[in-house]
């Protein structure tokens, strides 16, 4: 959504008095109407969907628990470990060491703190496809970036990779799905080029497609080993409230060994758990337990069921596009899709005009659509007829 105007808001004070809670409930409801719905299928740029309603409805039992203070939760903290245990298993980790986090920009900034933290430098490598949370975290951590070019097909550029890279690199970053295009970085040969280096795997979004995507023999050729199974990476972030169709907020940080951790912890000594190891203090609980919750309801079966209908309506969409003369930027390996055009930002708007919401990239200026669960054959069929009208009158 293009939202660089100041937005106006009503000036509300504190009553002296409370209200009935029906009076709050009306004016709760009406504000939330102004809302946008993913099942208005009107939504084609969101990484995020409706979450599994088991997600949901465990998250509520979830409301008093604080993983920030684990020793009075130890039912959830075990949750939180089972949670981390799963994902583990789906990226190839035995024994993952972690935390379920308020999502990929938390864990992008956990993962840069903790190589500062352990290196004792201040260089980042990192590809001009990665999510901005990076620029984010360099910011805040006062650290020197490193920016890598892309290669034609829009992943980490390895020979300019290996021009730009020195000992004192602090950590290296790649994509396993980047957020523009879907595009996958080699890993196995970053991580030999970086060889004994800290190696973090942004997979926030294709963590919860990528393994799916394998089991059902749908990756293609050009796509490596990207999780642990190689074994210079060394931590990687996975968003349930993404792919994974948990409650908002939740990514996890997953390392490979525990020592990492050490470099995270500061002493807590008034709560029950003498050290505390996240940037957030008190930590939302119920969104944890929701990615539980859904990860055992769905199973893999689940969601090689999603992603597989996801790539499905992907497919299909690409077709319509291509009809209209839209032409990819990339053959899509997950499910989003850019196509090239001019003006995206005019187009963008004057769906938004009508009611749509697609996103877009910058560079190579594109029109994007991330074809999430609530992008179902419907929505599409209603939202292309408006985008063609949108093209012949610009
Ligand atoms: N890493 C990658 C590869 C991402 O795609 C994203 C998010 C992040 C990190 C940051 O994750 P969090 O936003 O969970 O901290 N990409 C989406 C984006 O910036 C987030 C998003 C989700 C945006 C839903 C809009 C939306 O409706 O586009």
């Amino acid at each position: 959504m293009i939202l660089n105007q100041t937005l106006h808001f009503e000036v509300v004070h504190m009553d002296e008095k409370g209200i009935p809670k029906e009076e709050v409930w009306n004016t709760v409801l009406d504000l939330k109407r102004k809302d946008i719905s993913f099942g208005s299928g009107r939504i084609f740029g969101s990484m995020c969907t409706s979450p599994e309603s088991i997600a949901v409805e465990v998250n509520r039992l979830f409301q008093e628990s604080n993983l920030g203070n684990p020793g009075l939760y130890p039912g959830t903290m075990e949750i939180e470990n089972r949670v981390l245990s799963m994902l583990g298993s789906l990226l190839s980790l035995d024994r993952p060491f972690g935390h379920v986090l308020s999502g990929g920009t938390e864990a992008n900034i956990t993962a840069m703190y903790r190589a500062k933290k352990k290196t004792g430098r201040k260089k980042v490598v990192f590809p001009r496809s990665a999510h901005f949370s990076v620029l984010k975290a360099i910011n805040i951590l006062d650290l020197d970036p490193v920016p890598i070019d892309l290669d034609d097909s829009f992943r980490m550029s390895l020979q300019d990779l290996e021009d730009k890279l020195t000992d004192d690199v602090a950590l290296a970053l790649c994509v396993a799905g980047s957020t523009e295009l879907g595009a996958v970085d080699d890993v196995e040969r970053i991580s030999e080029i970086c060889s004994g280096l800290p190696l973090h795997v942004d997979a926030a979004f294709g963590g919860f497609v990528l393994p799916f995507l394998k089991d059902l023999d749908m990756l293609p050729d050009h796509v490596s080993r990207w999780d642990f199974g190689v074994n210079g990476v060394s931590s990687l972030s996975i968003d349930p409230h993404k792919m994974g169709g948990s409650t908002i907020p939740a990514g996890c940080l997953i390392f490979r060994e525990e020592y990492p951790l050490k470099y995270l912890s500061v002493d807590s000594p008034y709560l029950t758990s003498s050290k505390a190891y996240t940037l957030a203090g008190t930590r939302d609980s119920g969104a944890v337990a929701a990615a539980y919750a859904v990860m055992r309801y769905l199973g893999r079966d689940g969601y090689r069921k999603v992603v597989s209908n996801c790539m499905e309506e992907t497919r299909y969409l690409l077709e319509r596009l291509r009809e209209v003369g839209l032409e990819p930027v990339l053959d899509p390996v997950m499910n989003i899709i850019a196509v090239h055009h001019n003006d995206p930002r005019k187009v963008q708007t004057r769906m938004e005009e009508q009611g749509f919401f697609i996103s877009r990239v910058e560079v190579p200026p594109a029109l994007r659509f991330v074809v999430m669960p609530h992008v179902t054959r419907a929505a599409i069929d209603e939202m292309l007829p408006v985008l063609e009208n949108v093209l012949t009158s610009i």
